[in-house]
């Protein structure tokens, strides 16, 4: 190619299939943004804790932050797969590579890709060490969970000897798990609550919640623990604070 024919070429913004692309990387960065972060965080259900909203919340920004990297790899894959269609007898132009050798727009990917990072690590540990101070909140209660093929049992360890394998919480208290294992190695999840941690033969592992939901919820085993691993479930009652004192004493445990 002569520098004549570079010069008589139109903008690179007029180009037709530029334009193309251009176009898909909205729609597809929308859908994405929309489907990814919106619909799905919704079916997730209502949250049952601060820590869960504070979850869903990050899926949902995260999830629309990086739409547009996720919609311009599609977008630039539809274009370059439909360019490569035709019939007949006259197959299409060679691709030229300019933008493999451009340096701005090379340059503009890796700024980006590192403010994302940035982004997404910054937060991240802002959110754990929030979370890591929880489990110093003098005025916590303490349930000691063991985890075992395959069932739960909770220990109220701060209510004397009251075990069960239903767990029971009251409302608005925050609440250290001292979690553990007999056997293999199990994850304790609060669904809801949007708690998980490891649970290590051996090992005490922690993680604390404050329910904010009288209610229901599912607690199940995330570490796929063997044959009936996906039995491994069971509820969280989250009740008032008589409700879980009567609850206790029934137990025969003190309040
Ligand atoms: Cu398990």
């Amino acid at each position: 190619m002569s520098d004549l024919d570079v010069k008589k070429r139109p903008s690179i913004f007029k180009r037709k299939d530029v334009r193309l692309t251009g176009f898909l990387w909205v729609i597809f960065s929308v859908a994405i943004g929309y489907f990814a972060g919106e619909v799905q965080t919704r079916s997730m259900g209502a949250p049952a804790s601060d820590t869960m909203a504070t979850t869903i919340n990050m899926m949902k920004v995260f999830t629309w932050v990086s739409a547009p990297i996720a919609g311009l790899v599609g977008a630039l894959a539809a274009t370059t797969l439909l360019s490569k269609l035709h019939f007949g007898d006259t197959p299409p132009e060679e691709a030229d590579h300019e933008i493999r050798n451009s340096p701005r727009i090379v340059s503009g990917w890796i700024v980006v890709s590192a403010v994302l990072c940035l982004f997404a690590v910054v937060w991240g540990m802002v959110v754990l060490q929030k979370d890591d101070a929880a489990l110093l909140n003098p005025k916590s209660m303490n349930v000691n969970v063991v985890g075992q093929q395959w069932v739960w049992n909770f220990d109220y360890v701060d209510n004397g000897k009251v075990r069960s394998s239903d767990l029971y919480l009251p409302v608005n208290k925050p609440v250290v798990f001292h979690v553990t294992s007999k056997d293999v190695i199990h994850s304790f999840w609060i669904v809801q609550m949007g708690i998980k941690i490891d649970a290590n033969p051996g090992y005490l592992t922690e993680t604390s919640v404050t329910p904010n939901k009288i209610g229901v919820f599912d607690v199940r085993c995330a570490e796929l623990c063997g044959l009936l691993h996906a039995y491994m479930q069971t509820k969280v009652h989250v009740v008032s604070q008589a409700d879980y004192d009567s609850w206790i004493q029934s137990q025969g445990g003190k309040i």
